[in-house]
């Protein structure tokens, strides 16, 4: 029978998880007392669904150390990153509890009645979720869920599972029976989470977010999907060197670059010689090692094979990197290429690891219409100061979500998070705009 493994990717041979698929008429059933669980919960008042919110903050806050450590084994990101991870669901977590007492709807009033809006849960929540931000994703698809009175059936990524179940079991004690539940598994199982769940929000790679919005829309069930970027950093020439040369050192390899939101290709407008310099000291200044120890900026890539697709995909001129450390585990150089032409493989598709390309161009327009060209459009960020360019960056930039003088990766809460093009399907996450993807609109008439 095929199982879920996770593995540490600093210690291979540590396995963090290994237990059985869930199958098909499992999740069926688990659906089935999600559903019902989500029929009193509904009904409940904000007040407990904002206390039950709380209590799941509050837990997560306690265990801090413990949960950023497990982070740090399951998936190897470093634990400054993996303890600000933590910190982030704890807020997200508080923040919704917060939303659950805000106003909803709209009201119509008329001389001899009243028309107004409410705003229903779908049922359950499936949602299937990556290995990079083990307790974050979940979480901040799953407390907006539930404070719209949804329940929650969470397929996590097989190399994160261990997370997933520790965050679940942690949670337990806080909320009603079979309301937040995890169906440990591979693609069958999401899948069959798609078949049965009544909306869907999935973070993870393209070709597996459009088998998901297909499978929802032939259903008819609201679906949302997260699914990557290839996020450019454009320095026009009057940008602070030092502070952009750091910031996106630290957007294309924190974590080994296996963000969604990480720096891929770095466009720097005019004479790129010292902007170059500053970024690849930058990067050679990041501690690269075990993810557990403090100081580490980068460390091993989440498989061998993930490992192996970053080595396939170096190409061009190496300014640095290029190979692996000297270590055990999956870990693998924080590399910057240079001399590729717009259409070359590493421009034109993601690669999850501590990879980007630098390309030297003549004046912002051509910055702008290289970070546009392609299929996606998550996070694009500009270094420099002159308003005008600014402005029109903003407004010629076809991505989600749009940085000045910040780096692409790090993203806020309660602001809206999603991409256009084929980095994002079905509106944003976060903020109000996932109370509004998780209910849905009633029009109520009294005549
Ligand atoms: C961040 O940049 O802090 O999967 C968050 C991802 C994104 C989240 C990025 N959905 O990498």
């Amino acid at each position: 029978m095929t199982r879920v493994v996770s593995t540490s990717p600093q210690r291979p041979a540590d396995v963090v998880l290994d237990c059985p698929v869930t199958s098909a008429e499992e999740v069926s059933r688990t659906v089935a007392k999600a559903r019902a669980a989500h029929r009193s919960w509904a009904r409940s008042a904000v007040a407990d669904r904002a206390a039950a919110l709380t209590a799941m903050a509050d837990v997560v806050a306690e265990r801090r150390r413990e949960l950023a450590d497990l982070v740090v084994r399951e998936v190897g990101k470093p634990i400054a990153e993996a303890l600000g991870e933590v910190g982030r669901t704890v807020a997200i977590l508080r923040y919704y509890a917060q939303q659950c007492f805000d106003p909803v709807g709209e009201t119509y009033p008329r001389h001899d009645g009243l028309d107004f809006t409410v705003r229903r849960p779908h049922g359950v929540a499936g949602l299937i979720t990556p290995w990079n931000f083990p307790l974050a994703i979940p979480v901040w698809k799953a407390a907006p869920a539930l404070a719209c009175g949804n329940a929650v059936v969470l397929k996590p990524a097989p190399a994160a599972t261990g997370c997933a179940l520790r965050l679940a079991e942690l949670f337990a004690p806080h909320l009603p029976e079979g309301l937040f539940a995890v169906a440990p598994g591979l693609g069958d199982t999401g899948a069959a989470l798609v078949g049965f769940a009544d909306v869907v929000s999935f973070t993870g790679s393209g070709t597996v977010g459009r088998r998901v919005a297909v499978a929802a829309a032939e259903r008819g069930i609201p679906a949302q999907c997260e699914m990557g970027g290839l996020n450019s950093s454009i320095v026009l020439p009057d940008a602070d060197l030092d502070r952009t040369a750091a910031q996106i050192a630290a957007a294309a390899m924190g974590f080994a670059g296996q963000k969604c939101t990480a720096t891929k290709r770095v466009l720097v407008v005019g004479a790129a010689a010292d902007f170059t310099d500053a970024l690849v000291a930058k990067i050679e200044a990041l501690g690269v090692g075990d993810p557990a120890d403090e100081g580490i900026a980068v460390g091993p890539v989440i498989d061998e094979a993930a490992r192996q697709r970053v080595l396939a995909a170096t190409d061009g001129k190496v300014l640095t990197g290029g190979g692996c450390p000297d270590r055990d585990g999956w870990f693998a150089s924080p590399t910057v290429v240079t001399g590729l032409g717009p259409d070359a493989p590493l421009n034109t598709a993601e690669v999850f690891g501590p990879l980007c390309t630098l390309t030297e161009v003549s004046d912002v327009d051509t910055a702008v219409r290289l970070a546009n060209a392609g299929t996606y459009g998550l996070v694009t960020a500009l270094y420099g100061n002159d308003l005008g360019a600014v402005l029109s960056f903003v407004d010629e930039c076809e991505s989600g979500m749009v940085k000045v003088n910040a780096p692409t990766s790090g993203v806020d809460f309660h602001l809206p998070f999603g991409g256009e093009k084929e980095s994002g399907y079905g509106g944003r996450e976060q903020g109000k705009a996932a109370l509004r993807f998780y209910s849905s609109s009633r029009t109520v008439q009294l005549a």
